[in-house]
């Protein structure tokens, strides 16, 4: 009793000598304590060689290193490292039987557990199809949560062996992008466990992101965006993009770029399956996707002018204009100014004044179509001194010419050669009759002449 009280008093004296900073610099020293269970010896290396630790407590500077390993007595087997109260630096593998503690910063615990060395068994697995890296996790569990050691790969004869000790064993195996799982005993000295690929099966399959759906008459399936999300019936799920469908043997109807019609595919789905299944039939639901429907619209011509039979020298029937300056006019020539067939639409110079003048077409009744285009020829000749300080633009109105908004601004230098221009329209009038104006801004002398042929009106049906 007072041998313990004087061996306290003698730690504490101590501990407080060595805190009190003094003029030195010598640095606060650790108490470290290196114990071990009945089953084995802890040794530290010393100069090359592992040794009997003469003092397991002892006091240490902080950052000093040791190299402890656990040498088991016969028939018994290191466990593992427990390291209590320590902040030191990297300590890799606590159940590997040697390691190196380096960096104390506070006094530490380190014991070394051993135990009774278990039967442990050769298990060999055999890919059947001999692949080589399929990764098998083994699991001492039926819901694989646990598993047991480090995962393995097969050799390239698809082979892979690892030690176990006497139990029942579940696993589970990842071949390139299949999955397989199976379970066995280990009971005896050789153990060899077969699986195969084609055991997997594919539980559903789910559109995580649609592909484009909406088609013209003619146009090729289009499957890029498509991404699915893949569920095994093992419980394993994967997302995949269309871009990897073929490494996992996915397969859709219709297939990608295949030429969509109305009447075979407007308001279809895709259906997404996998090549192994035996028999596809497409109008079974379960384990197949598919996206949402398919729509596919011809597109139609809604409004067409070629002037063809029109009174030259004024605007047709039914269209309007903002000053004299707009009218049809033939060339004579095989081909009209801006590209087609005279006669055409010409803006002209005459009379010579500045202002705004527009060309204006009947009203047309586009309500009922989406994915409109206006698709016209084109072409402006100027005088060569042109500066071109004046603006071409195309402008649309839904109230028969009361406000107008501009749907195009054509650049005077690109079209000083004919030229077809496509403005889309898109999706924006439905429901609405339109009119369309050519506008030129500016003083009308600029140009000799803005000359428009061939205009249409394109949409799909709604
Ligand atoms: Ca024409």
């Amino acid at each position: 009793m007072g041998k313990l009280k004087i061996f306290t008093l003698f730690a504490l004296l101590l501990v407080f000598s060595l805190a009190i900073p003094g003029c030195g610099v010598k640095p606060l020293m650790v108490e470290i304590s290196i114990t071990w269970n009945e089953f084995g010896e802890v040794k530290e290396k010393d100069n090359g060689n592992w040794v009997e630790i003469a003092n397991p407590k002892r006091s240490i500077q902080p950052n000093t290193s040791l190299k402890l390993k656990g040498f088991p007595d016969e028939g018994y087997e290191f466990f593992n490292w427990e390291i209590v109260g320590a902040d030191y630096g990297e300590v890799s593998n606590l159940s590997k039987d040697e390691i190196v503690l380096t960096g104390f910063k506070k006094n530490a615990t380190i014991k070394a557990t051993f135990i009774e060395m278990l039967p442990r068994y050769t298990i060999s697995f055999e890919e059947k199809n001999s692949r080589q890296g399929v990764v098998i996790m083994i699991y001492n569990d039926p819901e694989r949560k646990n598993k047991v050691g480090a995962n393995l790969t097969t050799d390239s004869s698809g082979i892979v062996s690892t030690y176990l000790p006497d139990g029942e064993y579940w696993w589970m195996a990842n071949v390139e992008q299949y999955f397989s799982q199976g379970n066995f005993m280990v009971q005896e000295n050789e153990k060899t466990v077969n699986f195969e690929v084609e055991e997997t099966q594919i539980k559903g399959i789910t559109v995580i992101r649609q592909p484009k759906l909406s088609y013209e008459e003619g146009h090729l399936l289009n499957l890029s965006d498509l991404i699915v999300k893949v569920l095994w019936q093992n419980g394993f799920s994967k997302e995949i993009n269309f871009s990897n469908f073929s490494n996992y043997g996915l397969i859709t109807q219709p297939q990608h770029e295949d030429e969509l019609n109305e009447l075979d595919h407007d308001g279809k789905t895709v259906k997404i399956g996998h090549e192994t299944f035996d028999e596809i039939d497409w109008n079974e639901g379960e384990r197949f996707g598919e996206t949402g429907e398919l729509r596919i619209r011809e597109r139609v011509e809604i409004f067409f002018k070629d002037f063809t039979n029109e009174t030259l020298n004024t605007i047709p029937d039914g269209w309007g204009r903002t000053g004299e300056e707009w009218l049809v006019y033939d060339s004579g020539e095989y081909y009209s100014f801006a590209g087609a067939k005279p006669p055409e639409l010409r803006f002209r110079l005459r009379p010579c004044q500045e202002g705004e003048f527009k060309v204006i077409t009947p009203e047309i009744d586009v309500s009922n179509y989406v994915g409109l285009e206006l698709i016209f020829y084109q072409k402006v000749t100027i005088w060569a001194d042109s500066d071109l300080d004046f603006s071409l633009k195309v402008a649309i109105s839904t109230d028969s010419g009361s406000n107008w908004t501009t749907v195009g601004i054509i650049d005077a230098s690109k079209i000083i050669t004919p030229k077809v221009t496509t403005i889309t329209l898109g999706d924006s009038f439905v429901g609405e009759k339109i009119k369309i104006a050519w506008i030129y801004e500016g003083h009308s002398g600029r140009v000799s002449g803005w000359f428009i042929d061939d205009i249409a009106i394109e949409g799909l049906k709604k």
